[in-house]
Order: structure tokens, then C-alpha cells, then sequence
């Protein structure tokens, strides 16, 4: 290699690297360049701030305790030793997504999938894959809550009987509005802890003080009827009570409520219904502005 060259990337470098049966790799530690290292820095430091009274207090206590910092892309098999102590749970490098089954069946014995990679520096504000700055930072410190923890793992034991009776695609609508863009209540306000939040340093303000967005009380088969956006803000974030109030709602079996799913709407991500506990009637004003300016 020409010493001027590009390094491979970091998503090309673990893409073509070897795979265990259980998609996960060896996330190789010792192969991150200085360059990635500094990037997970950047990334680290400017979502820090931004999170200070933003986030939970859970999220910020437990990413503090599991030692995540700007020191570095960490290792995911140290970390998964402090995390472990506190919820069984463990972090495993995987290269990019994980088709469904095998997500859920790492979720159900307590291994969240992260991706080994880190973005290029193109992509700091948004980037289409999770990559590891997003699955560690974003949602491995809420791992370290029992509650959340309790929640995950009882997501990948049903994520299994929503495939086999077609109802994958409500399943994955909890996931979207709750562990990557749920926000609970606290005593001094509203909180994110919803991971793609956590991630976006531009999501986190918009998501609590922005005027556009409803933010509506979490209700399951509310939210399981609900779609979503993937490639902008959310035009509805729905608040939960509590990480045990959110275990509460969902331990239960999902048959009786996937043969009501079955009829009945389906609601439009910025729909309002006379049943919703609504917190903040979002204006819409930023998606209005949006369509505008693609036009
Ligand atoms: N794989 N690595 C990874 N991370 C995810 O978040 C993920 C995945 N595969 C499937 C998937 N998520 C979703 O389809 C489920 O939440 C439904
Ligand atoms: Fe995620």
C-alpha cells in the first residue's frame, strides 16, 4: 500500500472478515487506526454534552459506571465483563444487521449484536446502518438497567412467535417507538432513552424541546398499529412511566393481541386518536418545512 493511500474502511475491513454460525466476528480490537479511535472521540464528546439533562439518569449513570468514554472505541469484551456483573447481559461484534431470527435468538440468551465498525467521517450526523457508536453508546448502557434488560430479552423470546404468526411488523413498531425513540418521564421532565435519539446529537433537541412532534403516552397496541419513519425525525414520540411500567405493559402473551391486530386501523405516524393520552400536540411545522424544501 502507497503510504498516501485510504485504509479499507472500517464497514469493508469487518464485512470480509470470518463468521461464526451466530453472525458474530472477532472484533479484532487492536486493528482500529488512530483515526477511528479519535472519530468515536468526536462522536463521544459532542453526544455527552448534548445528552447532559436530556437523556435519563439511568442512561447517564450506567454509561459513566460501564466506563464508556472518550478514550477510545472500546472493547466489547471488557465492557461485556462490567455489564455482565450487573445484568448477565453481554455486547458481541457482529459486521452490520443480523437477519431477524438470529437478532432475536441473541436477544433471548442476553447478547445484544453490535456492528464492529465505526462510520466514516462523511457520515458523522447520519448514517443508514448501525454502526458501533450508535449500538454501544446508543444502547448498551440501558442494558445495564434490570427492568431494560428484562425488556430485551423478553423482546427476542417473542420476537420468535411474532414471525411465526406474521406479525413481525408490529413487533418491530415496539422496538422503533420505544428502545430506539422512547422517551419516559422523569421528576424534572421528560427524558430520552430511546438509543436512535441517544445517537443523533440533532434528534436529541428535537426530540424534547422541538414544537413539531406529538409526544403521546405510551400504549401498546396503540403504538403496535402505528408506523414510522426511518429517514428523518419521528412525528410522533410516545413516553412511557417507567422502565417497570414498560416490562408491566408487555409481559404478557401477544397472541390475544395480534388476532385484534388483525382488523382495526392502522395509524399514520403523525395520526392522533380520541383515545391517546396526548403530552404535546405537535405542530408539524419542521415537516412541513421539509416537504417544501424537497420539493
Ligand atoms: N441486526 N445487528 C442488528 N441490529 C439490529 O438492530 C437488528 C438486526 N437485525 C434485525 C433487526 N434489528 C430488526 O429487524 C428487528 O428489530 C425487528
Ligand atoms: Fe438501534
Amino acid at each position: 500500500m502507497r503510504s498516501d493511500a485510504l485504509p479499507i474502511s472500517s464497514k469493508l475491513r469487518y464485512a470480509t472478515a470470518p463468521r461464526n454460525r451466530d453472525f458474530t466476528i472477532d472484533q479484532a480490537w487492536s486493528t482500529y487506526t488512530q483515526d477511528e479511535h479519535d472519530r468515536w472521540d468526536q462522536l463521544f464528546v459532542r453526544s455527552w454534552n448534548v445528552l447532559q439533562d436530556r437523556a435519563c439518569d439511568e442512561f447517564l449513570a450506567a454509561a459513566s459506571h460501564l466506563e464508556l468514554s472518550r478514550s477510545g472505541i472500546p472493547d466489547m469484551s471488557a465492557l461485556s465483563d462490567r455489564l455482565a456483573s450487573l445484568t448477565g447481559w453481554r455486547v458481541v461484534p457482529v459486521a452490520g444487521l443480523v437477519p431477524d431470527d438470529v437478532f432475536f435468538q441473541l436477544l433471548a440468551e442476553r447478547r445484544f449484536p453490535a456492528g464492529a465498525f465505526i462510520r466514516s467521517a462523511a457520515e458523522m450526523d447520519y448514517l443508514e446502518e448501525p454502526d458501533i457508536f450508535h449500538d454501544i453508546f446508543g444502547h448498551v448502557p440501558l442494558l445495564a438497567n434490570p427492568a431494560y434488560a428484562a425488556f430485551m430479552e423478553a423482546y427476542g423470546k417473542g420476537g420468535m412467535r411474532a414471525m411465526a404468526r406474521n406479525r413481525l411488523h408490529n413487533l418491530a413498531r415496539l422496538y422503533w417507538y420505544t428502545i430506539e425513540f422512547g422517551l419516559v418521564k422523569s421528576p424534572k421532565g421528560l427524558r430520552i432513552f430511546g438509543a436512535g435519539i441517544m445517537s443523533s446529537t440533532a434528534e436529541s433537541v428535537f426530540a424534547l424541546e422541538d414544537p413539531s412532534p406529538n409526544r403521546i403516552e405510551f400504549n401498546l397496541e396503540r403504538v403496535m398499529r402505528t408506523k414510522y419513519i426511518i429517514d428523518d425525525f419521528q412525528k410522533t414520540y410516545f413516553v412511557i412511566d417507567s422502565f417497570e411500567a414498560l416490562l408491566d405493559a408487555c409481559y404478557q402473551d401477544f397472541g390475544a393481541l395480534y388476532d385484534r391486530l388483525r382488523e382495526g386501523p392502522e395509524h399514520e405516524a403523525d395520526d392522533m386518536t380520541g383515545a391517546d393520552t396526548v403530552l404535546s400536540r405537535g405542530t408539524m411545522a419542521y415537516f412541513r418545512a421539509q416537504l417544501t424544501n424537497r420539493a
